[in-house]
């Protein structure tokens, strides 16, 4: 009715409204001053109605945008303005996921106010007013729901359906209007109740009547993105000014569904991987009703199930309760590799949002070390005065011979190096002191060779030896040297690196190893370890003769003639007498062997 009424005008008023529409440059202000003097000569009776616009319409406005974030609501504005005429044109705000509300955020209630004008009008009573006919506002949010607050009755919002009666209030407006548009108001400028009300200042419901105009159909989407405003007029030659844009507002309430955030239990996320473990808290911000399901993903340099295990990658927390946890008990290895990392992250929830703190990190710290020990020694059997005969070295086997300690390397040698004299075992012990330094306090060791100038070499004959010590807490270890039948050594005191590598030198003085007179004094100042121990159980004494006795004289055999302790391939009295018979009852100072 309003439009049919607004336009069975007058042919003076229809002559009026061409003129003004074709005015050149009807939006500054001298254009207005100009139709305000055209009315005015031309059409009497509106002439109220204009004289009442406000030149405020052109006045400087607020540009950008703002706003004010809280943890459960956010306001988003943008106030720069714009007139549109017979057409639209749009205004943006976006909201940010972490920023203006917690990630994983939903909506709860979405209200939006706009700010315009619509004082350009010259028919006072053919909707000279805030929600005149040809305004239509409709908003879109990131996901594409788009809700028409207010229908232009020409169309423009592309709504299928009623299209509502278009507020044609008979109490002229100038300047700035804000309207707020919020579902649960109770009033529409579209119906009959809107009657009356002043169409100002106050809350209204959209005014459609059709089921996809309701600002609740955006509750339970994710509010993160670009929100648009779309602004109408529906009519621009022939039509009755223009929709002028000043702000709009976006408010923007969460969900109450609790955040969900993870963290680390006693704030532990860093831990050895041997027996070490971090466990995962998921903390909801408020108890929930419904069992909230916590879905994990781990990333990182660390494997689940290889480098670690999960307790469980769904942390259940049971309605009323605020927290569950999964363990994530790392894995030991022997291998030296730089320490892990294990990211967590909420990969889904149920019954929950997404907090801030989504993304938490655990570090299986490695505690095996691969590093060189430079080892020197001497056998009593083999020294020769200045260093040690090579005699057995064709007799050397290709693999090494030792199971001493639960050593169970691989060590071979294609041959065995031209200075050889033996195969010797190096393990390292790691211990708070020598006397604790028994055989269980073992973290790694390697056979080499000995060579005749004393050093133990890897089995290329060159290279220091390479032991991963494994399962360690410090840096800093005994070095045992065993021989097959030599009572075997340990360092007199921790050893620390040096040069990149740990270096014991026992030839040079009885105090190099651990214990009581510990090494033979085979020259002046030069110790070796004592020979005589044929059955390699630390100990010399009638055992080992019993085993000479049935090896003396026959033929040499490496694996089985262990009284050549003179390492000459031969088992014979000098073996016994020198060796054997001058050491009996001394013993391996190594503790715990
Ligand atoms: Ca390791
Ligand atoms: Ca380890
Ligand atoms: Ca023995
Ligand atoms: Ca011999």
């Amino acid at each position: 009715m309003l439009r049919n009424r607004a336009y069975q005008s007058s042919s003076s008023l229809k002559l009026t409204i061409a003129q003004f529409i074709s005015w050149p440059g009807r939006q500054t202000t001298k254009t207005l001053l100009h139709m305000k003097s055209f009315f005015q000569r031309h059409e009497k009776r509106k002439v109220h109605a204009f004289s009442h616009c406000s030149l405020s319409l052109i006045a400087a406005l607020l540009l950008g945008v703002t706003s004010s974030g809280l943890a459960q609501e956010i306001s988003k504005t943008n106030s720069t303005p714009g007139n549109v005429n017979g057409g639209t044109i749009t205004r943006t705000v976006d909201v940010v996921s972490g920023v203006d509300l917690p990630l994983g955020t939903t909506i709860s209630d979405i209200n939006l106010t706009i700010t315009w004008n619509r004082s350009i009008q010259f028919l006072t009573g053919f909707g000279n007013t805030t929600f005149h006919e040809e305004t239509g506002f409709w908003l879109t949010s990131p996901n594409g729901t788009r809700v028409v607050v207010v229908y232009d009755v020409f169309g423009l919002h592309s709504r299928s359906g009623v299209i509502p009666a278009t507020y044609g209030g008979v109490t002229p407006l100038a300047g700035d209007v804000t309207v707020e548009f919020d579902q649960q108001a109770t009033s529409s400028p579209g119906t009959s109740d809107f009657a009356g009300k002043n169409p100002i200042s106050t809350s209204f419901k959209p005014e459609g009547t059709n089921a996809l105009d309701n600002l609740d159909n955006y509750n339970g989407e994710s509010p993160f993105g670009t929100w648009t405003l779309t602004i109408a007029d529906g009519l621009g030659s022939g039509g009755f000014g223009e929709v002028e844009f000043k702000s709009f507002t976006l408010t923007v309430n969460k969900s109450n569904t609790p955040d969900v955030n993870l963290s680390f239990q006693n704030g532990t996320s860093s831990a050895s991987e041997t027996g070490g473990s971090a466990t995962v808290v998921a903390t909801l911000s408020a108890a929930a009703a419904s069992d909230v399901t916590v879905n994990l993903g781990f990333s990182g340099t660390a494997t689940n199930n290889t480098d670690f295990t999960a307790s469980t990658s769904a942390i259940i927390i049971t309605a009323g309760d605020l927290s569950g946890t999964s363990t994530l008990n790392f894995s030991d290895d022997g291998l030296d590799e730089t320490d892990e990392s294990i990211i967590v992250d909420i990969s889904s929830v149920s019954n929950a949002n997404e907090g801030s703190g989504n993304q938490i990190t655990a570090t299986i710290t490695d505690d095996d070390l691969t590093t060189s020990v430079a080892s020197r020694v001497y056998l009593e059997g083999a020294f020769n005065g200045t260093d040690l005969n090579t005699t057995l070295n064709a007799n050397i086997p290709v693999n090494q011979p030792y199971t001493n300690n639960g050593h169970a390397g691989g060590e071979s040698a294609g041959s065995p190096p031209a200075a050889a004299v033996d195969w010797v075992l190096v393990e390292l012990r790691e211990a708070g002191s020598a006397a604790a330094a028994t055989g269980s306090t073992r973290v790694g060791s390697a056979a080499g060779f000995l060579m005749s100038d004393g050093s133990v070499k890897a089995t290329d004959g060159t290279s220091d030896l390479t032991i991963t010590a494994q399962n360690v807490t410090g840096s800093s270890f005994f070095i045992v040297v065993y021989h097959r039948n030599h009572l075997s050594l340990m360092s007199a005191s921790a050893i620390t690196e040096s040069g990149g590598k740990y270096s014991i030198d026992f030839t040079t003085a009885q105090s190099q190893a651990f214990g009581t007179n510990p090494m033979i004094e085979v020259t002046s100042g030069v110790f070796a370890m004592a020979g005589g121990d044929a059955d390699g159980d630390g100990d010399i004494d009638a055992a080992d003769l019993l085993n000479w006795r049935n090896q003396n004289g026959t033929t040499f055999v490496y694996n089985t003639s262990k009284a050549d302790f003179n390492l000459d391939g031969v088992v014979n009295a000098v073996d016994r007498n020198d060796f054997q018979q001058k050491n009996n009852t001394k013993t391996s100072q190594v503790p715990g062997i």
